[in-house]
């Protein structure tokens, strides 16, 4: 751990309370690795944790190729939610508590057993309690929402918000529903579940393989986030944003 890695969580964490952008690190003459990368993110975790900030789940990015090509970047990322990151669904999300914010439309997982080993398949559906339509809304921290894969990390992967909709138990249905993402009623992204590294299931098989390996144990009751099945829509005052995720219904809210 260096005094540069804690200086970079506490100015990331800063921008993120603030929403002001800052520049990136690791692009302008500070370059740091992967593993710094998770470094940093867990420093400005703990920052936000000892303001009194509980960890309540973790979200994947990357996992479809919709992702990786808006946002030109190829490998599967994770970071941490926190309890101050939900907004309701149905409610409201005021803007100026934000940067740039981009809405996605998702799937949230809702845990029954810790996850502490990488799991199969075949296993994770006995790990989960509850699937819902959810909206993830991202924020990146840096300017003009750009960023390599080592910034993106170190900025706790753009985690600003989550909206998760109306919860139950159709983990059969997951593999190839219809995602529609609609600003004030107008569809502006389309794809399937399909998109989610070929099921959504297999994000959990992935959260556990990433878990595992930064050597951490993720609660039962937790959340995850399975990762954006469709590209990122920018949001603006007023507003009304929804996603649609097949049967599992949708979640929505409105821009203030
Ligand atoms: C990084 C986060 C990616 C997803 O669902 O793929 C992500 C970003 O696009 O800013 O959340
Ligand atoms: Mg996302």
């Amino acid at each position: 751990m260096s005094s540069i890695h804690a200086s970079i969580a506490a100015a990331l964490d800063e921008a993120a309370r603030k929403a002001v952008a800052v520049s990136q690190f690791s692009s302008a003459g500070t370059p740091f690795s992967i593993e710094d990368a998770y470094r940093i993110q867990a420093m400005s975790i703990e920052r936000r944790c000892q303001r009194g900030e509980r960890r309540i789940g973790i979200k994947l990015g990357f996992t479809s190729r919709a992702k990786m090509v808006q946002m030109g970047v190829d490998s599967l990322i994770w970071g941490w939610l926190t309890n101050t990151m939900v907004e309701e669904d149905g409610g409201s999300v005021r803007l100026e508590k934000y940067i740039h914010p981009r809405a996605e439309p998702e799937i949230c997982f809702l845990t029954k057993r810790d996850i502490d080993r990488p799991l199969t398949l075949l296993e994770v559906a006995d790990h989960i309690e509850a699937v819902a339509p959810a909206i993830e809304i991202i924020d990146s921290r840096y300017e003009a929402f750009k960023f390599t894969l080592e910034d993106v990390v170190a900025d706790n992967c753009s985690s600003a918000g989550v909206v998760v909709g109306p919860w139950s138990g159709k983990l059969d249905a997951l593999a190839n529903l219809g995602v529609v993402l609609r600003t004030d009623g107008r569809v502006v992204q389309t794809g399937s579940t399909a998109a989610i590294l070929g099921h959504p299931l297999r994000s959990l098989v992935q959260a556990s393989r990433v878990l595992a390996a930064a050597g951490t144990v993720l609660p039962a009751g937790s959340l995850i986030m399975a990762g954006a099945a469709t590209a990122a829509e920018t949001m603006a005052h007023g507003n009304h944003v929804s996603a649609t995720v097949g049967e599992l219904g949708a979640a929505s809210f409105h821009v203030v």
